[in-house]
């Protein structure tokens, strides 16, 4: 038979009332109760505490399950289990009776019991340490002796203060209860005629003066500045997100992320306790967290006029007249002006297209930005391509990849914000009929300032 756990929790309390030297330990997170007999002991389970708790004497008529009641003496009886059931214990488990219950330990498990019959005490009862160890009696004044025989021992009726014993010559001599591990569960201190219990850090004596109980710092004195999570015999503090530990492991400091790396954000990281933020310039917004994208103020909205159009690029915008034509070259298409009159052309390029584009400061080269390519396509005709102006620096080459197209090469990398305009021509040659043309793509492209 097993005992029910009864309503109430395993006070500290109950347990010092226990018949076992039973320490015991709350631990404040689990709902759990930890105990044990002492140290090299085997553990009991907490329903076992329960059990024992429950069976504390009661002077009732209705006993709880463990107990009969005594008509003759009018009280309730314990029941010794271990006599009634064969196999209490299983597995090779000793059967060890005790108020209202009974236990089931390893065999080579020892058993301090005080239950107030002398004659079946195994071994000596365990004394309840004094509060106060101060100022024990002298035992010698209160030693009542009477008679000794011829070999010096004690002939049966000395007697000496609790906490004495009787030494061949017939003195009492202090008893060190230190002497045994489990009469204090940290650490023992003897004293003349008693002894006390101390606690290691972190923990404090129970109300038995046997037991050390974890102290829960996190309640008692809140040291941490952020969260405080107890631990037995200690505990520990961390920090909200954005703040780690300071050296004297209660304090938390800010992270300052943006000393991390300058990856962090693109642009500029800005440090804030608890966390950061990355900014953008003028002309950007910021993408996700760290990024920074341009803003085309194209789509957004912008100030141009009718007769203007609006033109985006990296870190700005522009407006440009729709009509870039002058004398005497007119509007035919978008971007395009034409030569109409022979005569006035006359050595002229016979069209002219305006094109414009963006690229990142410091854009990595060498790198295709721009395509040029003959549009009108004459089986006799030949086409050759040449950068005709804007290149005195060197920035640009232009390689053929067809008959009918070539591609301008960046190769040199530009710092920006500037802005370069570059004359590419395409020169067709009229093979049957020995005619020779020449058209104008004039491409102003603006370097952004920034790398994004
Ligand atoms: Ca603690
Ligand atoms: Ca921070
Ligand atoms: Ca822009």
């Amino acid at each position: 038979m097993k005992y029910k756990p009864g309503q109430d929790n395993v006070t500290a309390d109950c347990l010092s009332r226990l018949p076992l030297p039973v320490t015991a330990y709350s631990q404040e997170q689990e709902p759990e109760m930890v105990a044990v007999l002492s140290p090299e002991f085997a553990a009991v389970t907490v329903e076992d505490l329960k059990s024992m708790c429950d069976a504390c004497p009661i002077l009732r008529q209705q006993c709880t399950e463990g107990y009969e009641y005594d008509p003759v003496k009018e009280v309730c009886k314990d029941i010794d289990e271990c006599s009634l059931v064969s196999d209490a214990c299983k597995g090779g488990m000793k059967c060890i009776n005790h108020y209202g219950g009974y236990l089931c330990l390893p065999q080579n498990a020892q058993i301090f019991v005080t239950n107030g019959d002398e004659s079946s005490q195994p071994t000596d009862p365990i004394p309840q340490p004094p509060v106060n160890p101060l100022n024990p009696t002298n035992p010698q004044t209160s030693q009542t002796r009477t008679q000794s025989n011829n070999r010096g021992v004690a002939a049966g009726t000395t007697q000496c203060m609790p906490g004495f014993t009787l030494d061949e010559q017939n003195y009492c001599q202090d008893r060190n209860e230190c002497m045994q591990s489990h009469y204090c569960m940290h650490r023992c201190v003897n004293t003349a005629g008693s002894y006390y219990c101390e606690c290691k850090d972190g923990y404090r004596l129970a109300s038995n003066n046997h037991s050390c109980v974890d102290v829960n710092e996190c309640d008692l004195t809140q040291p941490c500045q952020h969260q405080c999570f107890n631990l037995l015999g200690s505990y520990i503090c961390q920090c909200d997100q954005g703040y780690e530990l300071a050296p004297d492991s209660v304090s938390c400091v800010d992270i300052d992320e943006c000393a991390f790396s300058s990856y962090m954000c693109q642009y500029v990281c800005i440090n804030s306790p608890g966390g950061y933020s990355c900014i953008c310039p003028e002309g950007y917004q910021l993408q996700r967290t760290r990024m920074c994208q341009d803003i085309n103020e194209c789509d957004t909205g912008h100030e141009c006029r009718e007769d203007e159009m609006c033109w985006n690029y990296y870190g700005g915008h522009r407006c440009y007249p729709q009509n870039p034509c002058q004398e005497p070259y007119v509007l035919t298409s978008e971007n395009r002006c034409s030569c109409q009159s022979a005569s006035a052309c006359r050595g002229l390029p016979q069209s002219i297209v305006y094109k414009y584009m963006s690229i990142h400061s410091e854009r990595t080269v060498p790198a295709d930005i721009f395509q040029i390519q003959a549009t009108n396509i004459f089986p006799s005709a030949q086409y050759t391509f040449r950068i005709k102006a804007g290149n005195d620096g060197g920035e640009f080459f232009l390689r053929r990849f067809s008959s009918i197209g070539a591609m301008l090469v960046l190769t040199k990398s530009l710092e920006g914000p500037q802005e370069l305009t570059v004359d590419l021509e395409m020169i067709t040659q009229h093979t049957v009929m020995t005619y020779r043309s020449s058209s104008l793509l004039r491409l102003t492209i603006i370097v952004g300032p920034y790398p994004f």
